[in-house]
């Protein structure tokens, strides 16, 4: 296995991705997308913050001359986009997405979440976490899917993350970074300070990966650049989803608000239910729990 095995080539998932995914725990899959299909990303980020994909809590009024940048400027992000927006929704199953995740994780597979970041200039990043600690997926297939919009570098808060899932949840310790926007972290710090690496990626490209890998991303340094990147969680439809949003919704063995974007769903028979709304992302967030 060498570093090269971390880059798809041409979309196409080889056996030597596979075994860099099982050991390192992300995927890099450079110009996945079109030139046409980032600018219609970038559209249709701008329309759902100035409200024309419909109403969502804390959205501020637009006036007439207001720019796309001057809206987009008061906001981090906002949680599941696609339940807004035909245009993300269709994004979750795009075939070139789906051709890598069914190589990684199953035929059949479910998405339960999107984010869709801005991050304007000055904006803080997220502290170092797995997302598995959010999402429990039991069988951990749990996977995230970062789609540059933008390009991203160290200047406008790329993702930074350390190689090798260590395979079981760390704790989580208070943090006293102003990169990061929030309360808490996992102190990283035994794994040396060459060990996070900076994934910086042109717009178009795409990294997957794993509930367990180690990520973050550090505050935007710029003065005039976005980081735009839509993010979306998938996991094999073959395991339940016992995720309550961190107490948001009533304890579930298994939240049926998902989208199978390959395959067959083995629980089809309990039906999908509507259980959350978009929101935007705080500014400064809380821990889930006691640390
Ligand atoms: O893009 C970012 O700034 C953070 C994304 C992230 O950490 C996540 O999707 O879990």
């Amino acid at each position: 296995m060498t570093k090269k095995d971390a880059y798809i080539k041409n979309g196409s998932i080889s056996h030597e991705n596979i075994n860099f995914y099982n050991g390192y725990g992300y995927l890099i899959a450079p110009e996945l997308l079109s030139v046409s299909e980032i600018d219609e990303l970038k559209n249709e980020t701008a329309a759902i913050f100035r409200g024309e994909r419909g109403k969502v809590e804390g959205l501020l009024t637009v006036e007439a001359n207001e720019s796309d940048e001057d809206v987009l400027k008061k906001y981090v992000a906002i949680h599941f986009p696609h339940k807004i927006s035909p245009v993300i929704h269709n994004y979750l199953s795009h075939p070139k997405i789906v051709h890598v995740l069914t190589g990684i994780i199953s035929p059949n597979v479910k998405c339960m979440q999107s984010m869709l970041f801005v991050k304007g200039p000055g904006k803080a990043g997220q502290s170092w976490h797995q997302d598995e600690f959010y999402i429990p997926t039991r069988d951990r297939s749990l996977i995230g899917v970062w789609i540059a919009i933008d390009d991203a570098s160290i200047d406008n808060g790329c993702l930074w993350i350390i190689p090798g899932k260590p395979g079981y949840m760390m704790r989580r310790v208070p943090n006293s970074s102003d990169e990061y926007a929030d309360v808490d972290t996992i102190d990283v710090s035994k794994y040396g300070t060459d060990a996070p690496i900076p994934i910086e990626i042109k717009k178009g490209a795409v990294v997957f990966f794993n509930g367990y890998t180690l990520h973050s991303s550090k505050r935007n340094k710029t003065t005039d650049c976005f980081r735009t990147a839509l993010v979306n969680h998938y996991m094999s439809a073959e395991s339940m989803l016992p995720w309550d949003q961190d107490g948001k919704l009533p304890s579930t063995e298994d939240l049926r608000d998902i989208v199978i974007v390959a395959g067959e769903d083995p629980y089809a028979w309990k039906g999908i239910v509507e259980a959350n709304k978009p929101y935007l992302r705080p500014e400064v967030l809380k821990i889930k729990a006691g640390l």
